[in-house]
């Protein structure tokens, strides 16, 4: 009947395999794990762009006071069809009624709330947000943002 006989050579061969084996399985199912988990994260994520309305004020030579409203930053920009969280809070200012140009969004950004608008717009342009309180400069405007889409 034989034998199997493992000498010390044999044995730290059969070691040597299996840690090469074993490594290599490790090492692919780290790389599927992280590439799945990346490819959740793109999927789900709807990206928040913050706004806030802003007030500049001065004091002229004469003590005549002069002020303009803001929405701040003044430009975004997002990509056609991309789903975006516009989060806008009011800090200088009562009420902003406002509405987007070209769209049907509509809302009213109130002072120390926050207006979530959800966007996705599908057509390339250059669309204003325009604030219907400050919509001209005799009403210390004009407050306009402009949301860039390409
Ligand atoms: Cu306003």
């Amino acid at each position: 009947m034989p034998f199997l006989v493992l000498n010390k050579r044999t044995v730290i061969m059969f070691l040597i395999i299996f840690l090469t084996v074993a490594s290599a399985s490790i090492w692919l199912l780290v790389k599927n794990d992280s590439v799945t988990v990346f490819n959740q994260d793109t999927t789900k994520t709807v990206r928040e762009i913050h706004m806030v309305t802003g007030e500049f004020k001065a004091k002229l030579p004469n003590g005549k006071e002069i002020e303009s409203y803001r929405w701040d930053p003044g430009t975004i920009f997002v990509h056609k069809g991309e789903k975006v969280n516009l989060v806008i809070t009011g800090v200088n200012g009562a009420e902003h009624p406002f509405s987007i140009e070209g769209t049907d969004i509509k809302g009213i950004v109130k002072k120390g709330e926050e207006t979530i608008v959800p966007l996705q717009i599908k057509k390339e342009g250059v669309y204003r947000l325009i604030c219907h309180t400050h919509h001209g400069k005799e009403q210390n405007g004009p407050m306009i943002a402009y949301i860039v889409v390409d």
